[in-house]
């Protein structure tokens, strides 16, 4: 996987050393397969829950190693605004898979109380502001996010980041959020999941192969193109961006090239989607990387791995009763939160 970096250097006396993944403690590699698989049971579950009638949902399988890696580069004082492939962000950041499920199921133990379904969970406590699934509406909202936090109205010394696919790349709102956040010298890290589908149409449909990279590069932002099924360089390229963006104030944009393994929503038979890549792009699982890996390097052994596996399967079913014993929301609630 070509890794290419668009980077104009930072000066000197704004340049902090980011930390590379040789800087993840032992810890926190672990830690960070165990969010993926989490992620990963968490989102097949969810399927299954639908083959059942519950509610679809828009999976990010195959894109875990992208939330994991920026997330972990994040911290609480920081704000995410993200898109309609969201519960990998939110695990990432904390996020309860019970409550996750019991919002996706409409119940009232939910994050919005059952109102926003898999597409709009946001949670103050973990800084998500917002869950769009209007395609490009993450980027017509991070600027404002960016200069409310530049005006001092968010934690001190935090940043925004913002998730959005290779589909929101191509809408206008894209090129206006990128000028006015190096215009106005936002702190906000763009993260764009290039996962090669927008809905059922391939990507290269929409525009030149290295073009998001280039866009953004174009725009003045210091650029990084990376692989965003390998959880490690996601990490270090995330967390130099972030570092960065901490001491100089000014944008940085992030691409992650990866896959879409699953349908646009479920469920989707993915007839439109050519074979062979998509055993291509299973071969290069993020998850099942990162487990060899780990395996290899002896951070883990077959024992610590069985054991992860139990305690994720046991969180995910424990979510799902959680989320299946949870109220219906009382009929007379339903306007609260309407204002007009
Ligand atoms: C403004 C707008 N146009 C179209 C849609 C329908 N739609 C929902 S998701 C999607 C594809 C978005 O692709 P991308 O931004 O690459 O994100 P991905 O789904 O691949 O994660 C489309 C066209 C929408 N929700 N909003």
């Amino acid at each position: 996987m070509n890794v290419s970096e668009h980077t104009e250097p930072v000066a000197d006396h704004h340049g902090v050393p980011g930390p590379t993944h040789e800087s993840a403690t032992p810890e926190a590699r672990l830690s960070s397969l165990e969010t993926m698989m989490l992620i990963r049971a968490y989102e097949e579950q969810l399927v299954e829950l639908q083959r059942g009638g519950a509610p679809g949902t828009c999976t990010s399988v195959g894109q875990e190693a992208c939330a994991v890696g920026v997330i972990g580069a994040l911290d609480e004082r920081d704000r995410i605004l993200t898109n309609h492939r969201s519960a990998g962000h939110l695990i990432a950041r904390g996020a309860d898979p019970g409550r996750m499920m019991a919002e996706v199921l409409g119940r009232t133990d939910g994050y919005c109380g059952g109102r926003s379904g898999s597409l709009h969970i946001a949670s103050r406590e973990l800084g998500v502001v917002l869950t769009s699934t209007i395609v490009g509406g993450e980027l017509s909202m991070a600027p404002g996010m960016a200069l409310a936090q530049k005006m001092g109205r968010g934690e001190p010394g935090g940043i925004v980041a913002v998730f959005f696919g290779d589909g929101a790349a191509c809408e206008g709102i894209f090129h206006e959020s990128l000028n006015l956040a190096v215009q106005w010298q936002l702190p906000l890290l763009f993260v764009c999941e290039n996962n090669q589908w927008q809905a059922f149409v391939h990507r290269l449909e929409t525009m030149p192969d290295r073009a998001i990279a280039d866009w953004a590069h174009s725009h003045g932002l210091p650029t990084r193109s990376v692989d965003g099924n390998a959880v490690e360089e996601v990490y270090a390229a995330a967390a130099r961006a972030v570092a960065e963006i901490r001491v100089t104030g000014s944008p940085q944009f992030l691409e992650l090239v990866t896959y879409r393994q699953r349908g646009h929503f479920e469920p989707d038979d993915q007839s439109y989607v050519d074979p062979d890549e998509l055993v291509a792009w299973r071969r290069r699982d993020p998850i099942q990387g990162y487990r060899e890996h780990l395996l290899e390097s002896g951070l883990i052994d077959p024992e610590g791995l069985a054991a992860m596996e139990r305690r994720v399967r046991e969180r995910i079913e424990a979510a799902a009763a959680f989320a299946q014993a949870s109220a219906w929301p009382a009929p007379d609630r339903l306007t609260d939160h309407v204002y007009a």
